[in-house]
């Protein structure tokens, strides 16, 4: 797509050389796995009889004596990196973002900028987040931090905010150090209780200086400023499907299993692997990740039904995955009501929801279809041209329950 001019406003652009080349792994990805963790966990989203999750502190208005006596019991001994990187492996999942401080303020990390933090607060003498980066990166997993700029447990964000940010950048210093994350999330730069409000271009622009002088090849997300084109690197629609054509900056929509992104006890409404695959091949047909979270429980387990939504995508992925890893919007077709399709390079995917004995493809710009087959099966498939542009006939039925792709090989004039 051709390049957007910044809207007037866009004071800045931290572009540099290394936009392009940062951002690749990001752009063929196409699916990640979000990871909701913290001490609301073992509320299990419910306070007396206010239901709330990874907000509970403030939403059901917990004394902070309370939240800290609860966050010093926080002890997720059944939290395993391994198990929980295999999962994202097996569900196609390219990344790994979780939550290293959320709004409550909470380091997962040793930090050593205060004592609100897994180690010092909750005597749990592990590193998550280097457990999770050593098996990420064993597997070729890249693992990136959530960070919450709003911070509702340091009294300095309201009192002090200069002193506030010194202080997280101090944390991100430690974050990018420590653990060389591939990307960096950033949340909460809408604040309610910063007494500068609202977070400015500036402190974006500052923040997104900070980090890059740290780490050249960082990805950042938009939330780091005030979410123009040009802030960070890549727009975060959140729980909507990023619609077409595509936007001319990356786009990675995060959404939840079930309807929570901490974990929640009450909350068993999980999408189905149907509904979450056709998501994820609307999102790649336009050129967006899906970043699809799971909230582990207190123990640091992943729930039943969130690891079997996972799984059901994952067998799907093991067989069409070529549909989705690396590709992007065609260009060259209209979006047809039976489906989604993809490109990658030489190769267009049919992700076929509705399977007919003729799928119609409308052309927009030109290419020639040189051959065709179905995804895991011998079962072939012939092409013939049609109406505004071609016919695809399989000779068999839908080989597969969610959507059966039809791979086409195509050539485009030079
Ligand atoms: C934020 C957090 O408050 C929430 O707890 C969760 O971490 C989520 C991923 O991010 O919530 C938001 C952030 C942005 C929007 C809405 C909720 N938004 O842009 O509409």
């Amino acid at each position: 797509p051709a390049p957007v001019a910044a809207a007037p406003g866009d004071n800045y652009v931290v572009d540099d050389a290394l936009s392009g080349t940062r951002t690749r792994w990001f752009d063929e990805a196409r699916f990640g796995m979000f990871i909701h963790f913290g001490p609301y966990a073992v509320y299990q989203g419910q306070y007396g009889t206010c239901r709330e999750v990874e907000w509970i502190k403030r939403q059901c208005n917990i004394p902070w004596s309370d939240y800290e006596a609860k966050a010093a019991t926080f002890n997720p001994s059944s939290f395993n990196a391994n198990a929980i990187v295999q999962m994202a492996k097996q569900a196609g999942q390219k990344y790994i973002v979780i939550t290293s401080k959320h709004h409550d303020g909470f380091a997962m990390w040793p930090t050593r900028v205060n004592r609100w933090n897994l180690r010092d607060h909750s005597g749990f003498s592990r590193d998550l987040l280097r457990e999770l980066k050593d098996a990420a990166t064993a597997n070729g997993i890249k693992l990136g931090f959530y960070y919450s700029i709003w911070d509702w447990h340091d009294p300095d964000f309201v009192a002090n905010f200069p002193a506030y940010v010194t202080k997280m950048k101090a944390q991100l210093q430690e974050l990018v150090t420590n653990y060389d994350p591939a990307l960096l999330w950033f949340d909460g730069e809408w604040a309610e209780t910063n007494p500068t409000n609202p977070w400015s271009e500036q402190n974006g622009e500052d923040l997104e200086r900070f980090v890059r002088a740290i780490s050249p090849q960082v990805v950042t997300n938009n939330r780091i400023g005030k979410r123009r084109l040009v802030d960070g690197d890549y727009g975060t629609p959140e729980q909507a499907l990023a619609g077409s054509p595509p936007s001319a900056q990356l786009q990675e929509t995060c959404m939840t299993i079930n309807n929570t992104w901490g974990y929640a006890a009450w909350d068993t409404n999980f999408k189905s692997p149907t509904q979450l695959v056709r998501d994820l091949a609307h999102l790649a047909s336009n050129g967006a990740n899906l970043l699809l979270n799971i909230g582990p429980m207190p123990t640091g387990a992943v729930s039943a039904g969130q690891s079997a939504a996972l799984n059901g995508v994952g067998t799907w992925m093991a067989t069409n995955g070529a549909a989705i890893t690396g590709t992007g919007y065609t260009g060259l077709v209209g979006q047809p009501t039976w489906g989604k399709v993809t490109r990658k390079g030489n190769k267009l995917y049919l992700v076929v929801n509705n399977w007919a004995t003729t799928l119609h493809l409308s052309q927009r710009s030109p290419f020639t279809v040189t051959g065709a087959r179905v995804l895991g099966s011998a079962s072939p498939v012939s092409v013939r041209r049609a109406g505004d542009g071609y016919d695809f006939l399989p000779s068999g039925g839908a080989t597969n329950a969610i959507a059966t792709v039809i791979e086409a090989d195509i050539t485009t004039p030079a």
